[in-house]
């Protein structure tokens, strides 16, 4: 319960973080916690992983990797906890290198869209969209990357720290110069933290800007995600809900003091209609926005008439 507990804090604090990596994590947190259980009784098993997905589910709203990450391990079956086990087992190591040839793969898959000289816009740090500058760039293309700091928690820097190491020239722009750049940009490419049955994106907040600012100069907009970032519960009509983050990651507490006045908003995602998207690139091909409902259908295999008849989807 406590390392569980602890997985839950630093998905929340964001020290683990990136829609893939959470995945991820609550996978493998989910099948440590299994393992960990030593009680015999079937139904108190089920039980305690119930109340562990929840507690996991329940850290960050807006990346539909986490609960469909959780989905994919509760889909276990056994009649004994040991069966159990082996099942979530089994399912959790399937998610998780499921997920790592994912984002491998759509490096490969998008790199195709890359060309010699290109240069690229990117927003946040996104380890799907890294992979694709990641993988031109091995190919010999001569790339150069335009990154933004991605106020307020400068994910960034990450970004520009991954891509130096690789050897790729970067420049760091604040936020609001990514129209001023536009003109210079070749690609923008970006990651999803969510993207919707009508092919709309949820990513950092700042990323319908850049879309925005790249269909006025004609400049194409890729986004780059895991199949299992698109949401089956907008199928059912639900919209993905945003997340505000707490005040003091813009400004820090203490320099509110004394302005009763004022209040500080801090959305961390927005939501990019799909107008302004022309691909989104998954590890199962490159597709048009307009083909969300597929993906949601055949390659998460959540159906409307399955969601209907599924009690977790209410
Ligand atoms: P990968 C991040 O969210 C960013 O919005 C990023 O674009 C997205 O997750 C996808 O990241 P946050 O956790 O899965 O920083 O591609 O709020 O790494």
């Amino acid at each position: 319960m406590k390392q569980l507990k602890e997985t839950a804090r630093k998905i929340k604090s964001m020290e683990i973080r990136g829609a893939g990596r959470i995945a991820r994590d609550a996978a493998g947190e989910l099948l440590e916690y299994s393992q960990r259980i030593a009680n015999d009784d079937i139904d108190d098993f089920n039980k305690k992983m119930k109340f562990a997905a929840e507690m996991l589910v329940g850290t960050r709203p807006t990346a539909v990797s986490l609960p469909n990450a959780v989905r994919a391990v509760m889909r276990y079956k056994g009649a004994t906890v040991d069966e159990a086990k082996v099942d979530i087992k089994r399912l959790a190591d399937g998610f998780i290198a499921g997920s790592e040839n994912a984002v491998k793969r759509i490096g490969e898959i998008g790199a195709r869209r890359v060309r010699d000289g290109d240069t690229i816009m990117t927003h946040c740090n996104s380890s799907a969209a890294i992979s694709i500058m990641a993988e031109a760039h091995a190919q010999g293309k001569e790339i150069t990357v335009i990154a933004t700091e991605s106020r307020p928690r400068l994910q960034g820097l990450l970004t520009i720290k991954q891509l130096d190491s690789l050897g790729i020239k970067t420049s760091l722009i604040v936020d609001s110069a990514v129209r001023y750049f536009m003109k210079e940009v070749d690609l923008v490419v970006m990651g999803a933290d969510a993207v919707t049955v009508n092919g709309s994106v949820i990513n950092k907040i700042g990323t319908s800007q850049h879309a925005m600012a790249a269909h006025e100069a004609r400049k194409n907009v890729i986004i780059a995600a895991e199949t299992y970032k698109f949401s089956p519960r907008t199928l059912l009509g639900e919209l993905v809900e945003i997340e505000e983050r707490d005040s003091g990651e813009v400004l820090g507490r203490e320099k509110l003091a004394g302005l009763p006045n004022v209040s500080v908003r801090n959305p961390a995602f927005d939501i990019t209609p799909r107008e302004y998207i022309d691909l989104i690139c998954t590890e199962v091909g490159a597709i048009p926005p307009e083909m969300a409902y597929v993906i949601i259908k055949e390659f998460l295999g959540w159906g409307i008439e399955e969601m209907n008849s599924n009690p977790e989807f209410h």
